[in-house]
Order: C-alpha cells, then sequence, then structure tokens
C-alpha cells in the first residue's frame, strides 16, 4: 500500500532544540517518501549517533540506529542481503565525514544501491558543538577556542572524485525543493547522495538560516547540465558569496550488486538457512 503522510508518524517527542534545521529535513523525507510511492515495508533506515540519529525515532519506517560513523557498513550490509529493499542513511558531518570518512569514498565507488542524506550542520551538534570537518575556517568552539586552523573538507567534490552516480546539496531552509532532490535519489538506482545545509541553531552561530539564504542559488535555474563530471567539480569549488544547491552530478551505473555474477537474482536475507557441518573442511586445515 503507498505510504501516506499519517502512517509516517511516531508517538516519540521530539528532542530536537526548537527552530533545529533537522525539522527541515524531517517534514522534506516524509513527503519524499510519499511522493516516491514507496511502499513503507520496502524501506529501510539507518542513522549515526548524533542529533540527526534520532530520525529514526520520529519516522514509522524499520530503522538501525547504528553506531558513530558506521552508516555506511550497516546499509551497505542490508542492501546486499535483501536487494528489495530501499535503505536510506542517514549519517551527520561528523559521523560521516570524521569518524565514518573512510566508509564515504568506498560506499561510492562500489556504487551501494542506497541513499545517503548527511545533515551537515558543521559541528557535532550532540556534543555541544566542537568543531568538525566542514566547520569553516576561524570557527570558535570548545574544541578549538582560537578558531578552526584546518581547511574543511569538500564532500561534494569528494564524492565526485570517487566516481559517484548521484551529488545533490540541498538547504533545510528549501524545504519543497530538498523534497525534490530526495524523490530524485530515492528513484535512482546506484548509490545517491545529498549532502544538506542543516541549521544548528543552539552550536553554530555563523552557518544560520541567515547565512545561507544571502548565499544559496539552485543549479536548475541556471541551465546547468549534470551530466559532466568536470562541470560538476568545478561547481563543487564553488564557495562564499555564492553556493550552488540542486543535482552536480549523475549519471546512471552498474550497481556493486549487479556486478556479482554469483549474486544474480539471489535474495540471502529470503534464502533458505541450514546448519552444513563443515567438519571436514576445518580437519582438512589443520
Ligand atoms: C565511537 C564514538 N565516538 C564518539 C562518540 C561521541 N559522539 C556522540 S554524538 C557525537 C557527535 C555527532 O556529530 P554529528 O555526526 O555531526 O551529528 P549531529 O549531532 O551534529 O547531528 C559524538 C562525537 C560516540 N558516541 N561514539
Ligand atoms: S544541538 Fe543543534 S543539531 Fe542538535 S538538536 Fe539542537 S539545534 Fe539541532
Ligand atoms: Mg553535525
Amino acid at each position: 500500500m503507498p505510504t501516506t503522510l499519517k502512517d509516517l508518524g511516531t508517538a516519540k517527542k521530539s528532542t530536537w532544540c526548537p527552530g533545529c534545521g533537522n525539522f527541515g529535513i524531517l517534514t522534506a523525507i516524509k513527503s519524499a517518501l510519499v511522493d516516491s510511492g514507496l511502499d513503507r515495508e520496502q524501506a529501510v533506515l539507518v542513522s549515526g549517533i548524533g542529533c540527526h540519529g534520532k530520525m529514526i525515532d520520529y519516522l514509522n519506517i524499520n530503522g538501525f540506529h547504528s553506531i558513530h560513523g558506521r552508516v555506511l557498513p550497516v546499509a551497505t550490509g542490508i542492501t546486499l542481503a535483501n536487494p528489495d529493499l530501499k535503505v536510506i542513511g542517514f549519517s551527520g558531518d561528523g559521523d560521516c565525514y570524521d569518524e565514518g570518512w573512510d566508509h564515504f569514498a568506498h560506499a561510492i565507488r562500489r556504487n551501494i544501491n542506497m541513499t545517503l542524506i548527511v545533515h551537515n550542520n558543521m559541528v557535532f551538534g550532540l556534543t555541544t558543538g566542537q568543531t568538525t570537518s566542514t566547520s569553516q575556517p576561524g570557527f570558535k568552539s570548545k574544541s578549538t577556542p582560537y578558531g578552526s586552523i584546518t581547511p574543511p573538507i569538500n564532500p561534494i567534490a569528494h564524492a565526485l572524485v570517487s566516481n559517484a552516480t548521484f551529488v545533490a546539496r540541498g538547504f533545510v531552509g528549501e524545504t519543497r525543493h530538498l523534497q525534490n532532490l530526495m524523490v530524485q535519489a530515492i528513484k535512482h538506482r546506484g548509490f545517491s547522495y545529498i549532502d544538506v545545509f542543516q541549521v544548528c541553531v543552539s552550536f553554530n552561530y555563523i552557518n544560520t538560516y541567515d547565512w545561507y539564504r544571502q548565499r544559496v542559488y539552485k543549479l536548475e535555474e541556471t541551465g546547468y547540465d549534470y551530466t559532466d563530471r568536470n562541470k560538476a567539480l568545478e561547481k563543487s569549488f564553488e564557495w562564499g558569496d555564492h553556493i550552488p544547491i540542486g543535482i552536480f552530478y549523475k549519471e546512471e551505473r552498474p550497481t556493486y550488486y549487479d556486478n556479482i555474477p554469483q549474486m544474480k537474482g539471489v535474495n540471502l536475507a529470503k534464502s533458505p538457512t541450514e546448519i552444513r557441518d563443515i567438519s571436514s573442511i576445518l580437519e582438512e586445515m589443520e
């Protein structure tokens, strides 16, 4: 049965701060799930640890609240074991671009069939606002009281050079636009990735709603062609007074699962499990 907005609500009381950008992501994903016509039972959510991780509590869909930085290994396991499921991962900038950084490149280059949404608030929110690898130069926090001295990571550029098949950026102040990006990401076969500018009203006083509103513009309104990886890379470095949001790059390519001939038509989760006696093999190896 197609999912409705009502189906997706839960009775859990939100613990996000009033005005938090996570509310925008929640609103957008709910509408995107309805728009994409996905049955609730066809989807599985995976989240990391942080304020973003509470998405699992507020969406009435089977979910796995994993450990810090490990959204991608868990999501990879689920999608390979049961390719009939649509796996959607919610990660934080700290979760994905710091603690789980190595998984990012590898899930992308393998073209794991899943969607990854990164709540990029440029701080470790849940642990009270320390600097992350996307915090802007000079950003002052408890961990960098004199201001961040290292240049931030450019996750869009990294995704592109890792051979990503779907790379986009959204902003929580543009929920309709974000919802549309999410629908396209969900429909994409392969690894679809959206970095979302998610405002943290409690700990990031630089990258506020107004800061973004004065800078973001939509790529699709400029006649931009998202099929050219080199152009996308060039765009990914645009920062400052004008910051692009929208789809940077998109292509179709076989997924990791598609490239394993032994997996063709196999659904491990639905395969019969039997206990096999392997003692003779073990004895041979002694
Ligand atoms: C392995 C491990 N390291 C560190 C922590 C502590 N920790 C919990 S939440 C968090 C910050 C999360 O930041 P981010 O991923 O950006 O999520 P946000 O809270 O900003 O949504 C950290 C460092 C942890 N729980 N587990
Ligand atoms: S600390 Fe920041 S990210 Fe976390 S709930 Fe509050 S506003 Fe949102
Ligand atoms: Mg964060």
